[in-house]
């Protein structure tokens, strides 16, 4: 009887406070700037990946929450190839090992968070896959040397396979061999961080990440600015905010750069706008919150979608997350959306 060999993980969400947004090469998702995480924990909102492989089995195949996914895709193989060849090394150097590196691979994914909360699904679900590929072939790669092949399956994957505060650097090499996360800082160095998601619409993006950022990168005359310039700048103090655990710093840096983004969302030709009038009313009710605070105790900040994050610690909780659900409770607008469509989650 043929053996099966198999390994499960899971990896988490993760929610740009500094935004990728644009490819200096789309087929090996290198970005045009580098960008900074805050994982979402890993209790809460993450993917689950089973990985195996056999000599039975006659095709790759890849299963998302009970559906049968293509897995011909150039940014599967590419994390499949580059997995495989480490793999094929590994058992170069030691011929008592199972040949696994010529096996069909099984992959059994389930996200733990709906569809309808519009997260970037895609991040933890590369990095998922590729973690999972790696304890099934005994890699010794470390999170950083797998970010550069999770990378290559969604350019936002890379940053979920740490926990807490991740960095993309964007590197320069054309290989990508220098494109990779690194860990700014564990999320036990600023655990209090909370945040809360705000699902202005369930409905599917209508311009996707891949080809929006595109057109931004070949028609946006700020884009440039923004990715040569203000976000070098921000990488540079929003670390040193999070080293310092500097709130106010922090949420200031995390409007901006959503707002900047955005800004050449708009000032791609033609316009790509993510954001709707709910959104907008998050961001003044934010306002709100920080004005009546004197200080900035939340900030807001949105992907390639109307859905806001908003992020505060855990002693302002009444503050802000208590305003929103009040807000929510109250307002027009949010319509059959409102029920169960806040979720506050720890940082
Ligand atoms: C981010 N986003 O930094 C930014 C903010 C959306 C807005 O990364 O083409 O799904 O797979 O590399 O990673 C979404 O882009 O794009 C994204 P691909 P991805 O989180």
């Amino acid at each position: 009887m043929s053996e099966i060999y198999r390994a499960s993980t899971t990896a988490p969400v993760n929610i740009a406070v500094i935004k990728y947004w644009g490819k200096r090469d789309p087929s090996l998702n290198l970005p045009t700037n580098s960008s900074l995480s805050v994982t979402l924990s890993q209790s809460d909102l993450r993917t689950h990946t089973t990985a195996s492989c056999s000599p039975t089995y006659n095709s790759d195949s890849l299963l998302l929450n009970g559906s049968p996914q293509d897995t011909s895709g150039s940014r599967t193989q590419a994390c499949f190839r580059e997995l495989r060849s480490l793999r094929s090394e590994l058992e170069k150097s030691d011929a008592s090992l199972p040949k696994l590196s010529t096996q069909k691979l099984k992959i059994v994914s389930e996200n733990n968070f709906p569809t309808a909360a519009g997260l970037a699904s895609s991040a933890a679900g590369f990095a998922a896959l590729v973690r999972a590929i790696a304890d099934l072939y005994q890699l010794t790669a470390t999170p950083t040397e797998l970010s550069r092949i999770a990378r290559q399956g969604s350019g936002s994957a890379c940053r979920s396979l740490f926990g807490g505060y991740v960095s993309w650097e964007m590197g320069s090499a054309a290989d990508g061999s220098d494109s990779l996360a690194t860990e700014v800082a564990p999320s036990s160095h600023w655990p209090n961080i909370r945040a809360i998601i705000l699902v202005a619409s369930s409905a599917k993006k209508g311009v996707s990440s891949t080809s929006g950022m595109q057109q931004t990168v070949a028609t946006s005359e700020l884009f440039s600015h923004r990715a040569k310039v203000l976000v070098p700048e921000r990488m540079t103090k929003m670390k040193d905010a999070i080293k310092r655990k500097d709130f106010a710093a922090f949420a200031e840096l995390t409007m901006r750069d959503s707002n900047g983004f955005h800004a050449t969302c708009a000032d791609t030709y033609p316009p790509i706008f993510y954001l709707n009038d709910t959104s907008r009313a998050a961001i003044r009710v934010v306002e709100n919150i920080n004005a009546a605070a004197g200080r900035s105790i939340a900030a807001y900040t949105f992907d390639a979608g109307p859905n806001a994050v908003v992020y505060y610690l855990a002693e302002d909780e009444g503050a802000v997350a208590g305003v929103f659900k009040g807000f929510l409770g109250e307002k027009e607008g949010w319509g059959s959306e409102r029920g169960g469509k806040v979720k506050v989650v720890e940082g």
